[in-house]
């Protein structure tokens, strides 16, 4: 018998007597030229805790959309927890591959729902990564801006009624949650919603690009998006940023010129979504058309919904908070509607939340919401639990670390700091009148974050928010004013409003401010805190837009104009023994693009002569109080 006979009759061997493998007794013998190939093998089967379908749903206009459904073995009459994703389902529901535990293959944020009979559903929106049809960034709601019959309030409802009528190990109810484009495509599938969608939970969600979400910041333009929209937009899949290289995104931006400039040396001007941008700088329906708390404000609320936003939200700080005063005096809001602000990034809410840089919190603040907040609520809707008496507005309060609960938001409370003579902040309106003046030059702005920036860096990216602002003080074209040592606390509640009398000798002008909580400089508990400057609110405010937002218009040289903003929600104590600080600036770089301080019909085309120094003027006083109006807890 050669060594081929030999092989054959051992597989026969295994087949009659139904046995998987042999002993090494029983086997043949093998020669080094015995054939390798084995067609008889099966793959075992890995016993795995979880079951994971995947379906091609269709959409009323034949589209279908990929779709992955995974629970664990055994689950009947689940609730089903969905979320919308651009960011590629197939890899959302398999973050361990090859793992046989279901608490690996999903998203941290999962693990207590599906330990607890929840069916987890993800699924590409349309036209992304597995799904057909077309992607449109944000897909506006079908109407003025969309001439299709689709939405994602559309793709949502007939998803839902797919999964209602479908996954037989479900009970038939289905809530929605995700982070900020997932936060968007959960607020979508409330307009119109399917009656079977009982609860959301809106993330960080994506609301209004230029208000204060991720495109623009008052009409300023977030340059880190042209590494998003690559990313994005340039093939069914995730590819990457651009490609530029450098150590140094503060040079890189620098040398380019303006973001038309740069646009086109990288070649990111012939994306559609580029165009749009630059081709709609200012707040016109283009914008307004498409903002999703103006259409969640004209209907009212149905499904009940927890918004979700991180204090420190680097992205998305404005949806969440927009979408709940659209909301709050609406039929069906009162118990239906809560927000939530937590001491988090962009989408940590999600994550590991025992700190942010080097903010330290009691414990993890993101599990104890997700587990004694966010579950009980999702329980009670979709599971019959007791009902959890979630307040209107839950919100962390850092430096004291707990949580508040509140009936409204912000608190109905205010006190003002204005800005003074000598670097003065006061809780007393100044006396004397005058100005702070500074020389703003765009060859040489103001870093966002110590240089070398790399924007791309996740550590860098998702702190900046709680960065230490030692590394700007002292500099000629950062104006500081502090209060002195503050001999009791000041709990702020809600979104301090910056009103800022300035003037420049420029037609076109940024102004950036900063509420800072100075630490003591002897801090013994936290010596790594020590005189730390933690920005409790950054935000900028372009010029041209002071007159009206859908108006942009030259500035006056030397014309004193009122700007008025917000900085984003926070719930915060200062502490006995600290200071308050405000900065004022007028270049955030490379973050947000650059102003020429020449009126330009569009700053994305901005020339090289148009970009001149300017001295800009800060005013304060009776007739001019810049200052802070700060929302106070009205506890004491
Ligand atoms: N902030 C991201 C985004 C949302 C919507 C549009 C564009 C970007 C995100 O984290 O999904």
């Amino acid at each position: 018998m050669n060594a081929k006979h030999a092989f054959a009759l051992s597989l026969l061997a295994v087949a009659l007597s139904g046995a998987t493998s042999l002993s090494f007794a029983q086997q043949a013998a093998v020669t080094p030229m015995t054939p390798d190939m084995y067609p008889a093998y099966k793959k075992t089967e890995q016993a795995n805790d979880y079951v994971r379908r995947v379906e091609m749903i269709p959409m009323r206009d034949g589209a279908k959309l990929y779709t992955v459904i995974v629970f664990r073995k055994g689950t009947r009459n689940g609730p089903i927890l969905l979320s919308r994703t651009p960011y590629n389902a197939a890899k959302s529901t398999m973050r361990t591959p090859g793992s046989t535990r279901i608490v690996d293959i999903l998203p941290i944020m999962d693990e207590p729902f599906v330990d607890d009979g929840y069916i987890r559903v993800y699924q590409d929106i349309r036209g992304r990564n597995g799904s057909e049809g077309e992607y449109v960034m944000n897909r506006p709601l079908v109407g003025p801006l969309n001439d299709t019959k689709v939405d994602d309030a559309t793709d949502a409802y007939d998803t839902i009624d797919w999964l209602v009528k479908n996954v037989p190990e479900s009970n038939g109810k289905v809530g929605i949650t995700g982070s900020s484009y997932l936060g968007f495509t959960s607020l979508m599938a409330e307009i119109n919603p399917h009656p079977a969608l009982k609860a959301a939970v809106p993330q960080s969600p994506m609301v209004d690009g230029w208000m204060g979400d991720d495109w623009f910041h008052n009409g300023a333009f977030r340059q880190p998006n042209l590494d998003y929209i690559t990313g994005q937009t340039t093939d069914g899949g995730d590819n990457g940023a651009v490609p530029s290289g450098g150590s140094d995104d503060y040079i890189k931006f620098l040398q380019a010129g303006s973001v038309g400039d740069y646009a086109r040396h990288w070649g990111v001007d012939k994306f559609p979504f580029y165009q749009k941008l630059a081709q709609n700088p200012a707040y016109t329906r283009f914008w307004s058309g498409q903002a999703v708390d103006k259409w969640l404000g004209a209907r009212p609320l149905t499904v009940p919904t927890m918004l979700v936003v991180g204090q420190w939200d680097q992205e998305d700080s404005y949806g969440a908070p927009a979408v709940y005063h659209a909301l709050e005096n609406k039929p069906g809001a009162k118990d239906n509607l809560h927000l939530v602000i937590g001491p988090w990034r962009h989408s940590g809410v999600n994550y590991q939340g025992d700190h942010l840089g080097d903010l330290q919190f009691s414990g993890d603040t993101a599990l104890d919401f997700r587990l004694h907040y966010m579950k009980p609520f999702l329980d009670h809707y979709l599971k019959g639990a007791p009902d959890p008496k979630i307040p209107s507005a839950l919100t962390y309060a850092t430096g004291v670390n707990h949580w508040d609960f509140s009936a409204q938001w912000p608190s109905a409370k205010t006190s003002t700091i204005y800005l003074g003579a000598n670097s003065a902040l006061s809780f007393n309106a100044a006396n004397a009148s005058g100005h702070d003046d500074y020389v703003s030059d765009p060859a040489k702005p103001v870093p966002f974050v110590p240089r070398p920036v790399k924007m791309s860096d996740r550590a860098v990216w998702t702190t900046w928010l709680v960065h230490d602002q030692r590394f700007v003080s002292g500099r000629p074209d950062v104006l500081e004013y502090e209060t002195p040592v503050l001999d009791k606390s000041v709990h702020i509640m809600g979104a301090p409003q910056v009103d800022l009398y300035a003037a420049t000798t420029g037609s076109d002008s940024d102004w950036v401010v900063k509420l800072i909580d100075v630490y003591p400089d002897d801090n013994g508990y936290t010596p790594t805190m020590s005189g730390y400057e933690l920005p409790l609110g950054i935000e900028i405010f372009r010029g041209r837009y002071v007159h009206g937002f859908d108006k942009p218009q030259a500035l006056t040289p030397g014309k004193v104009e009122h700007y008025h903003w917000a900085l984003p929600n926070i719930d915060h104590v200062v502490l006995p023994g600290h200071h308050l600080m405000v900065q004022v600036q007028s270049t955030l770089f490379p973050l947000y693009d650059r102003n020429p301080q020449t009126y330009v019909p569009n700053i994305f085309d901005a020339k090289g002569a148009d970009y001149v120094k300017a001295t800009q003027s800060v005013y304060f006083g009776a007739s001019t109080p810049s200052g802070i109006t700060i929302p106070v807890s009205a506890d004491k």
